[in-house]
């Protein structure tokens, strides 16, 4: 395999074939999906760009599935997604944040044996403070039978997922993507229109520098909750402070801790029992690439990667990021997450 250094410009294109030529049997079809996906997050960043200058804010009139708000732009990020990978005949199904059931495969195109699920453009109360956003995506493969997909085949357990990925539309537009062989970024030149290999091989700090969590809730946390917090602020006089940052845009937020080292977290709360953050579209794919890269991710008792998911929509609390601090999280919460040394 070519050993690719800062200096050699490496295209996602590229990037992804040399992948898939270590797997003789592969067919093409996974690393289809990755190029529309960042053809669409193109289309989507030169939107997001624009979005101060067009009369495109505010709300489109219509509420999400989860009761928000939909923004114009997140009626447009889902529309391009869907409309970039509804044709190729890789995926059988697809499933978005911003649709309450499942996205079938138009009649006349061709289904395929993957599955995408995604959150098209998440962080969306931040768009009109020109604050990052981001798009998160999540690729199955297919498990029923039929030609079509069905339910079954969405509701997997993160460990099974074979792709994932998110893209920061920030001070650059960045896509970060794993198929399980290490987690890889790219940043989009926009003179040339191409995403450049950028972060080869990302690996998180074993121990964190960040905490991003929103404190606003702690009078809706539980004891465990409040004390691991106080912890990871090192009120308890025995651990360093960890730095607070939190933007409130989960791919800003995961992006910088993976970079930096720290954890996110979305605890349970009793405004919240299940957390805010969705397991299918956000937390299963962002926990993929936090394992490839080194990290960790809990819902405070179990893996993440390991929740059997019973609905599209399920809400997860997540503790994500550098595997000493999401361990902490496990054994103050009660899981048991991997080696705690603490
Ligand atoms: P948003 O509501 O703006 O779409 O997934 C939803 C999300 O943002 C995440 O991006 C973000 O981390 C979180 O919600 C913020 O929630 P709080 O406002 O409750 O902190």
């Amino acid at each position: 395999m070519v050993k690719h250094t800062p200096t050699s410009v490496v295209t996602i294109e590229r990037f992804i074939i040399e992948q898939e030529r270590q797997f003789p049997e592969a067919t093409g079809q996974l690393s289809g999906i990755l190029y529309d996906i960042a053809l669409a997050a193109k289309i989507i960043a030169s939107k997001v760009r624009r979005a101060g200058l067009v009369d495109i804010l505010g709300a489109a009139g219509a509420e999400n599935v989860q009761g928000e708000m939909q923004q114009k732009l997140d009626v447009f990020a889902n529309e391009t997604i869907v409309k970039a990978m509804d044709h190729g005949g890789r995926l059988c199904v697809m499933a978005s944040e911003e649709e309450p059931g499942l996205i079938h495969i138009p009649d006349g195109f061709k289904c395929g044996k993957y599955v995408l699920l995604f959150d098209p453009l998440d962080g969306s109360s931040n768009i009109d403070v020109n604050v990052p956003v981001g798009t998160i995506f999540s690729v199955l493969q297919k498990i029923t039978r039929g030609t079509r997909g069905e339910m079954e085949d969405v509701l997997q357990p993160g460990r099974r997922q074979v792709a994932a990925g998110y893209v920061i539309y920030g001070s650059s537009t960045m896509l970060v993507y794993t198929t399980g062989q290490g987690a890889h970024g790219f940043t989009l030149d926009p003179s040339i229109g191409e995403f450049l290999l950028s972060h080869p091989n990302i690996r998180t700090p074993s121990t964190g520098r960040y905490l991003s969590v929103n404190d606003s809730y702690e009078q809706y946390w539980d004891e465990p909750t409040k004390a691991l917090m106080r912890r990871y602020r090192g009120l308890d006089n025995e651990h360093k402070p960890l730095n607070v940052r939190y933007v409130g845009s989960l791919v800003a937020d995961f992006h910088r801790n993976l970079l930096g080292g720290g954890v996110f977290a979305y605890p349970a709360s009793s405004t919240a029992p299940k957390g805010k953050l969705r397991l299918l579209y956000e937390a299963n794919p962002l926990a993929f690439i936090e394992k490839e890269a080194g990290g960790a991710a809990s819902d405070g008792t179990r893996d993440i990667l390991d929740i059997d998911p019973t609905e599209l929509h399920q809400r997860t609390p997540l503790f994500i990021g550098s595997k000493g601090e999401v361990d902490q999280a496990s054994a103050m919460l009660g899981g048991a997450l991997s080696s705690v040394g603490a």
